[in-house]
């Protein structure tokens, strides 16, 4: 069997990628010296993958922002706003469409006579499938034509030859490439753009068999999810076409199961498939049924998406049958790009032995699926005899581990009843409690937490956490902030107040900090889009709460005020999406664990006298599937988690959450089901129209839709504001409305935000006046 990668993480083992991207926007790093390092870390990757044992290195998986965007350049997919006046575009045109471009000052409007007045709006940012990466978005006009425009991955295959590298290019298939852009300008198919696009694909495919390539690998994630007949069809028209271009083809999927398209996915016209293993492990040994006797079959068995050692020992199991059956023809990889993973374990100085040795970031499987290989191709090696039992011991030690198996843990899941996930009463009596304690004003204004982080509020926590700030000095610095939050609203007249959020550095990391049962990194980094990483925390085993979290800060916050102070907390699921969960229980129980965790915190902050609290659910309409049958399992178990969290309290402490982005339609029912007592969610960009789904579906319960747009330092005036109101009030009971920006307000600065709010509550008071 052979080794393979389908792509290996860009930013860096130290985000260096990230650091010089910034270093060049900030002009303090020129072009040659950001290719430089682009340069050098696609060496040191190539190196790794190689001595970890990868025979056949991916190129083209590195892109100075997203891969996606690279193809929009290489196909010539450049909306007007940024095409280069003449000539071909270049690393500006690139950026220009990841972030924006503002007009050059130097040179208003003279590059075309006025139409760039205006800057241009980057291309739109979205979840690459199921995962916390981001991508752009191309944008496609009708008349779309497609030229081959951009020299990155002939030049990357030549900087990879000339190091001696046995290489496969990387490419978006058509189809999944058309599948992730948008039709702009008006309505049309996006398939009518195929019969344009794939000649495109051909010659990048003779170029590269002239530069000396065997393989390329093809991508065609969307063959996992469920796709339309058209596109269905397409895929035998667009293969049967690109079966003429020379070079071995090999299609990738990954991420999901093929079900419904394995037969489609198996009979295309090229020389071999990939399958995730690791997300559907059932497609094998079906696979083998469908696969013409010709191609290569490579099967992700290294999971690409978390951090565990994979179980070489089970893996092998399945491999050995795929073996015998396929001989050379078995290749092995990832699941999928490791793109989604950390970079190297070997970096982490602070984890204890026993918890590293349960991991892998993207090095460690690369030597993984070499290790696998060599399993297969000469057994009885020493070094393989070594590492299999190693693998096993791993394996017992997880298995076994007090540290991972809490009984009381345990114990407290299995007396769940149902009772747990019901509020005592229903919504219209909670309600009338709740109105006649907090005696709030029609149209009650309110945030979402957070307030300006400011760079004095960073510095503090670093101190703290540094060692260079005392417990008590750090106390009294956040008290501060606390105190100044407090007198700010008091000020602006909003009704329901907010501590805002100074001590927290990530809505997960500081819950999961506090919880037993996760785990930390110091470079776990994973690239979220563009220079942007997350480091997701890791739940290796049962979740418990030692302690209370925020009773103390939001305890402090209420002391100061008379007005109702609303307690800050994140929701099970969106604990669960963010971090790299266990592989050794399933995802529900784990969210389980983390609404119990949270729920005695919900009930710890009620016996404070906080009156209301809020359970953020940013991440709820992420975790959704990507097929749609597996939907409503996912639904079930995330609203009852939500549920279960929220349920401990009595009718008249007033439960809300909060949902960042804005499609709500497929997941509005279970919106209602998760019975908040109010939800806040970000309308104003879509100026309301996603009310819709609120309105078809007779949402139940009190709404806060979103009326300006924090995402931008832009402050609307009250007028814009009340215009979003009276439209929202024709689709909310105007009882149920509430008032309140979009999103938290972490990223904004103090000026922009409380010239916002001054706006927000002032439209509050007008409709308030013309109800009256
Ligand atoms: N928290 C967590 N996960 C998330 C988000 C979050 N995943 C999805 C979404 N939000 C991702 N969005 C972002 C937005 C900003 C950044 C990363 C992901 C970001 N990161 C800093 C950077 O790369 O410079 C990290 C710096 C640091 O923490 O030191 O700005 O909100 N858990
Ligand atoms: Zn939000």
């Amino acid at each position: 069997a052979l080794a393979h990668n389908l792509g290996f993480p860009r930013i860096g083992r130290d985000r260096e990628l990230k650091k010089a991207l910034e270093a060049h926007w900030q002009g303090e790093l020129d072009e040659a010296g950001l290719r430089a390092v682009g340069r050098q870390l696609r060496a040191a990757h190539w190196q790794l993958q190689k001595d970890a044992g990868i025979e056949l290195l991916p190129v083209g998986d590195f892109a100075w922002y997203d891969q996606v965007l690279s193809h929009s350049l290489a196909f010539g997919v450049i909306p007007a706003r940024f095409r280069p006046h003449g000539g071909k575009p270049t690393l500006d045109t690139l950026f220009a469409m990841a972030r924006g471009a503002s007009a050059n000052p130097r040179s208003p409007n003279a590059c075309c006579g006025g139409a760039h007045a205006q800057p241009a709006s980057a291309q739109e940012l979205t979840k690459w499938f199921d995962t916390n990466y981001h991508y752009l978005v191309p944008e496609f006009s009708a008349d779309q034509q497609f030229e081959l425009s951009w020299e990155q991955l002939f030049e990357e295959v030549e900087e990879g030859k000339a190091l001696g590298h046995n290489l496969k290019p990387v490419l978006i298939g058509p189809l999944t490439y058309l599948w992730l852009g948008k039709a702009k300008g008006s309505e049309f198919n996006k398939l009518d753009l195929l019969e344009r696009l794939l000649p495109v694909y051909g010659e990048i495919l003779q170029r590269l068999a002239a530069q000396g390539v065997e393989w390329v690998q093809i991508d065609e994630p969307i063959l996992a999810l469920d796709l339309p007949q058209d596109w269905k069809n397409a895929f035998e028209r667009a293969y049967n076409i690109l079966q003429r271009e020379p070079g071995k083809k090999l299609i990738a999927t990954y991420f999901a199961g093929l079900e419904d398209n394995l037969g489609l996915a198996a009979g295309l016209p090229v020389d071999g498939l990939h399958i995730d293993l690791v997300r559907a492990p059932e497609q094998f040994p079906a696979i083998l049924d469908r696969l013409p006797a010709y191609k290569v079959l490579s099967l992700g068995v290294v999971n690409g998406r978390n951090v565990w050692r994979t179980d070489l020992q089970q893996a092998l199991e399945v491999l050995q049958q795929a073996h015998e059956r396929l001989g050379s023809r078995l290749w092995l990889a990832p699941s999928c790009s490791l793109l989604h993973s950390p970079v190297d374990l070997g970096r982490e100085d602070q984890l204890d032995a026993e918890l590293k040795s349960w991991l892998a970031f993207a090095v460690q499987k690369c030597a993984e699926v070499a290790l696998l290989a060599a399993a297969l191709n000469d057994p009885q090696d020493a070094r393989v005899q070594t590492a299999l039992a190693q693998s096993r011991a791993v394996q017992a030690s997880r298995a076994q581990s007090p540290r991972i198996h809490k009984p009381a843990v345990q114990a407290r899941l299995a007396a769940i009843t149902p009772a747990d996930s019901q509020r005592r009463s229903p919504f219209a009596v909670r309600i009338e409690q709740q109105r006649a304690r907090l005696q709030l004003p029609a149209f009650p204004t309110t945030t979402i937490g957070s307030f300006p982080q400011t760079s004095a509020i960073r510095l503090a926590r670093q101190a703290f956490k540094a060692g260079k700030l005392s417990a008590v000095e750090y106390t009294e610095a956040m008290h501060s902030e606390i105190r100044h939050a407090v007198t700010v609203q008091e000020q602006l007249g909003l009704d329901v107040l907010v501590h805002g959020e100074a001590e927290r550095n990530d809505m997960v990391e500081y819950f999961a900090e506090q919880l037993d049962g996760y785990a930390f990194t110091r470079f776990g980094w994973v690239q979220s889009y563009g220079s942007r990483c997350v480091k997701p925390a890791i739940i290796y085993g049962d979740l418990s709460r030692p302690q209370p979290m925020t009773v103390a800060w939001s305890s402090y916050a209420q002391s100061l005020t008379d007005k109702v102070m609303k307690g800050m907390l994140t929701g099970p699921v969106t604990m669960l999406m963010w971090s790299f969960p266990r592989d050794d229980i399933s995802r529900e129980q784990q969210a389980r664990q983390l609404a119990l965790a949270i729920r005695d915190e919900v009930v710890d902050l009620e016996a404070a006298e906080i009156k209301v609290i809020q359970i953020d659910e940013a991440a709820f309409r992420e975790g959704l599937p990507l097929r749609q049958a597996q939907w409503q399992g996912y639904l079930n178990w995330a609203t009852e988690s939500f549920r279960l969290c929220a349920s401990g309290v009595r009718d008249e402490t007033q439960i809300h959450t909060h949902m960042c982005y804005s499609e709500f339609n497929d997941v509005i029912e279970s919106i209602a089901a998760m019975d908040a007592d109010v939800i806040t969610i970000e309308t104003s960009r879509s100026d309301m129209e996603l009310l819709q789904a609120f309105e078809v579906f007779a949402y139940p319960n009190e709404i806060g839709p979103g009326v300006y747009d924090i995402h931008s330092p832009r402050v609307p005036d009250s007028a814009e504001m009340l215009r979003l109101l009276r439209k929202a009030a024709q689709r909310v009971p105007v009882e149920r409305l509430w008032v309140n920006p979009d999103c938290g307000l972490k990223t904004r600065a103090w000026p922009e935000t409380e010239a916002a709010l001054v706006n927000m509550v002032a439209a509050a008071r007008q409709l308030r006046a013309e109800l009256a």
